[in-house]
């Protein structure tokens, strides 16, 4: 199914000095031996290239760190996705079995233009800014990943959220045939995550279709997955069938599973602990020492006025 594009997202994330730094940082890290990687065997899928969606040559966004990446090994094989199995190593095991061409997701509830869509009509020429994002994840560990991607933003605008819409509610595709985990019941399956209107139209909330300047690996949340770098990982929820816009806040699974130990933000906040240990150092993959975790994952000046007044305890 086919729905109207919008107008192209003008162009003002890149200035040619970031754009330079961006590019420089890139072939260091190709230098360091990520190249390996970006010659690696990864399937371009064909709903990708009928898009027109830019993976491999994409500029920098203003928000990308110039800390050094977590090599494109780590990234795609120490990953938490459930659905595949519970250890680290699982999804880079079983996550190929994974159809994801053809893929479509639905777009609906409190929005004036609901609808399935093919992921190639979603991601459609033209329709998005596309852009790399160097940025930092965490929990417990943590990495610093060169997403390819684009603002959420962008995409709910196409659909018109009606004034009614106060929270967006993401799920990931359920099926047990190609997802063995779902076979299990260690979650409440399909996975469900959520976000307030606001942080999920802030410009660093990014849907992202690629890493290292290649399509996105199954086992990373491919063909589309959200991330959010303020939040811890488990609000960056993997292969997405549906968005809803909602009037109240979603039940989220993890918040479902463990209430106690899961709420509804997840903000990076080194100052609560989770009940069970302290979230006040993190493992920077690849590093021996710790480090401090920073507010909101060292995103602070960018997200911090989203929850001013909001007592950061009780909003876990
Ligand atoms: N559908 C789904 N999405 C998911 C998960 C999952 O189990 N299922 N795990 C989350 C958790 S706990 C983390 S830390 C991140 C890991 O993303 P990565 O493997 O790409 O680093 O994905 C998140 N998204
Ligand atoms: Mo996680």
């Amino acid at each position: 199914m086919l729905i109207k594009r919008p107008d192209p997202i003008p162009s003002r994330e890149v200035t040619s000095e970031n754009l330079f730094h961006g590019r420089r940082r890139f072939l260091r890290a190709a230098a360091a031996g990520s190249l390996a990687a970006l010659a690696g065997s990864v399937l371009w899928p064909a709903h990708l290239a009928r898009s027109g969606i830019r993976i491999g040559d994409t500029e920098e966004s203003r928000f990308s760190t110039e800390e050094d990446l977590t090599p494109w090994e780590e990234v795609t094989t120490y990953n938490n996705f459930y659905e595949f199995g519970t250890a680290k190593s699982d999804p880079a095991q079983y996550a190929d079995q994974l159809p994801t061409d053809p893929w479509s997701v639905e777009i609906t509830g409190e929005v004036a233009r609901p609808g399935k869509v093919g992921l190639e009509d979603l991601l459609g020429p033209h329709s998005y800014e596309e852009r790399i994002y160097r940025l930092r994840c965490v929990e417990g560990w943590s990495m610093v990943i060169p997403w390819v991607g684009f603002p959420l933003a962008a995409l709910l605008k196409r659909f018109e959220p009606t004034s009614q819409a106060k929270f967006v509610e993401f799920t990931t595709l359920y099926d047990p045939e190609h997802m063995p985990g779902q076979r299990r019941s260690v979650l409440d399956w399909p996975y469900v995550e959520g976000l307030r209107l606001d942080e999920a139209v802030h410009p660093l909330t990014i849907m992202a279709v690629g890493v290292y300047g290649k399509p996105l690996p199954n086992q990373n949340g491919a063909p589309l997955r959200l991330v959010v770098p303020w939040k811890y990982g488990f609000k960056s929820i993997k292969s997405i069938v549906r968005i809803r816009l909602t009037r109240e806040m979603p039940v989220t699974t993890w918040h479902k599973a463990a209430p106690d130990e899961y709420g509804f933000y997840a903000n990076v906040n080194p100052n609560v602990p989770h009940p069970r240990w302290s979230q006040a150092r993190e493992r920077r993959i690849g590093e021996f020492f710790k480090r401090d975790t920073e507010m909101f994952n060292g995103y602070a000046d960018q997200v911090a006025h989203l929850y001013k007044g909001m007592n950061l305890k009780r909003w876990f």
